[in-house]
């Protein structure tokens, strides 16, 4: 008995062994035959690749069949708008960051087109990390301005692929914008959806720190050790929120193609109320499915899939969170169309819970009690600086360092006709913390502002500030009319 068992064991041991190596043969086999396949797909008509400037992605490939596909891909060195009032020079693959999105599908023979504008002041190249050979096409590109390089590559692997400028110092110049997008759908096309859009990260380092006016230089130390002052998604803050949301409609099924251009930076991206029903990992074959975030590499991509069930505003982050309300990666997505209760209820009901002593909607304080020695400002200039620490310290996360706020999530307090209005309103708002629907600048708000826990001197303080900046009335703030509203 004993021994009949040890030689069945053998015996399927063996089994086993024989199929995992009768396996691994067929999978070598199969990618080989793939391969050669890929390699043999014929090529016989011509072309023009449709190229498009992000959010926006050329037509579905579908059954069309390989063809020579010809981009025609120009180089352009400009100034653009960083933030408001915050001017850079990018340099940019068809005009925009990230560059021109570029479809093809496996077989295509590209012709690859890349012009360097004779206004240019530098070479660049481009590694296309769909191709198979040698930098990725970069030695074969390398173009001095008022030239053209030609160089031709077979698309063998399906995907979502990352190319960008591999000129040296390669760092600084996918740090100025020089990356992009390709897509080699396989063959047969990605299934169908309603809506697809295009967007890619970013970080930027500037000499003056995130907001600080004027034209901004890149910064190479910064880069260096890594320490951004933007990230963004397509090229500059707000690139994708308010009027620029991407939009779509309730029972819409949504393909996004998402990479990351770094240059340092790895993003966890995230759309806060949505969960993906499908995600390309890494921009390959690889699905997996029902993932709340997604982790995409410098240097590389993702294909996220959703539905969209319920209507309102979808935020698109990067979930380092810091870097989505402190340094410019958010993005949004507008879903219109009927509720649907089953899905969201949205606030049922509001109703008080107060354990005994506490306060409502307080934000934590570290420790019970304030220093029983603050400092007070003695000038109005001292104001205006304790106050701006102040802001930068509590209310810039969600109001934005420029006071300008995030549209339909934060109302601005910049030229604020809701501030303007009334002095003791603002006041309350910060002791004592907001809900409910109010109108500021024409726009609708719908949302909490917690009670922040500040000292008299504090509100003073932070009101002086707001009052003085932006545009606003420049109304005087005391420390008496803050107690005045706080024994009210
Ligand atoms: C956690 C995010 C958050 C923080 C931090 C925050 N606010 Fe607000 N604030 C809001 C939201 C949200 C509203 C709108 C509330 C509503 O919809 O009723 C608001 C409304 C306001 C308003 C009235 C509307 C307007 O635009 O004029 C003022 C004034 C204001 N906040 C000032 C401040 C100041 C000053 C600070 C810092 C001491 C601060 N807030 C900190 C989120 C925040
Ligand atoms: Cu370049």
């Amino acid at each position: 008995m004993k021994v009949n068992i040890k030689n069945k064991v053998v015996t399927k041991m063996l089994l086993g062994l024989g199929a995992v190596a009768f396996l691994s043969g067929c999978i070598n086999d199969q990618s080989d035959k793939k391969y050669n396949d890929t390699v043999e797909i014929p090529v016989n008509q011509e072309m023009m690749a449709e190229l498009t400037a992000p959010p926006f992605v050329p037509t579905p490939v579908g059954k069309r069949m390989a063809k020579k596909l010809i981009v025609d891909l120009e180089i352009q060195e400009r100034e653009g708008e960083m933030t408001n009032g915050v001017k850079y020079i990018y340099w940019t693959f068809g005009g925009t960051v990230p560059g021109s999105f570029i479809r093809t599908r496996v077989g295509d023979e590209v012709e690859f087109h890349l012009k360097n504008h004779p206004d240019n002041k530098l070479p660049h190249n481009i590694d296309l990390h769909s191709v198979n050979g040698p930098g990725g096409g970069a030695e074969a590109s390398f173009v001095a301005p008022g030239h053209e390089k030609v160089f031709s590559f077979k698309v063998l692997n399906p995907g979502l692929y990352v190319y960008h400028c591999a000129t040296a110092p390669v760092g600084m110049h996918i740090a100025n914008g020089m990356y992009g997008l390709i897509l080699v759908e396989p063959e047969g096309g990605l299934p169908p959806v309603d809506k697809e859009y295009y967007i890619m990260q970013g970080d930027f380092y500037t000499e003056g720190e995130y907001g600080a006016r004027g034209l901004q230089p890149f910064d190479m130390q910064k880069a260096i050790n890594e320490k951004a002052d933007y990230v963004v998604f397509n090229g500059h803050v707000g690139a994708l929120t308010g009027d620029n949301a991407m939009t779509a409609n309730v029972g819409e099924k949504i393909r996004l193609f998402v990479g990351n251009g770094g240059p340092n930076l790895v993003s966890s991206f995230h759309v806060i109320g949505e969960i993906f029903d499908k995600v390309h990992v890494e921009g390959g074959d690889l699905i997996n499915t029902n993932v709340q975030t997604t982790l995409i590499p410098a240097g590389g991509a993702a294909i996220v899939e959703f539905r969209v069930d319920v209507p309102g505003s979808y935020i698109l982050v990067d979930h380092s969170v810091f870097r989505a309300f402190n340094k410019g990666a958010l993005a949004m997505f507008k879903v219109n169309g009927e509720e649907d209760k089953r899905i969201f209820s949205g606030e049922i009901r509001d109703d008080i819970y107060l354990p005994e002593g506490s306060v409502i909607q307080s934000m934590p304080t570290s420790g019970t009690s304030k220093p029983k020695e603050e400092m007070k400002a003695v000038s109005f200039e001292e104001r205006m600086k304790f106050g701006k620490d102040k802001y930068m310290a509590t209310c810039a996360a969600c109001h934005q360092p420029d006071g300008k706020g995030i549209e339909s999530a934060f109302p601005p307090l910049a030229n604020s006709d809701y501030l303007n209005a009334d002095v003791n309103r603002a006041i309350d708002i910060i002791l004592h913390g907001k809900t409910g629907e109010i109108t500021v600048n024409g726009k609708k708000y719908n949302s909490v502002m917690t009670a922040q826990a500040l000292s008299d001197e504090e509100v003073t303080n932070v009101l002086t500030y707001v009052y003085n900046s932006w545009g606003n009335s420049k109304k005087e703030v005391t420390p008496e009319m803050v107690q005045a509203v706080r024994n009210k």
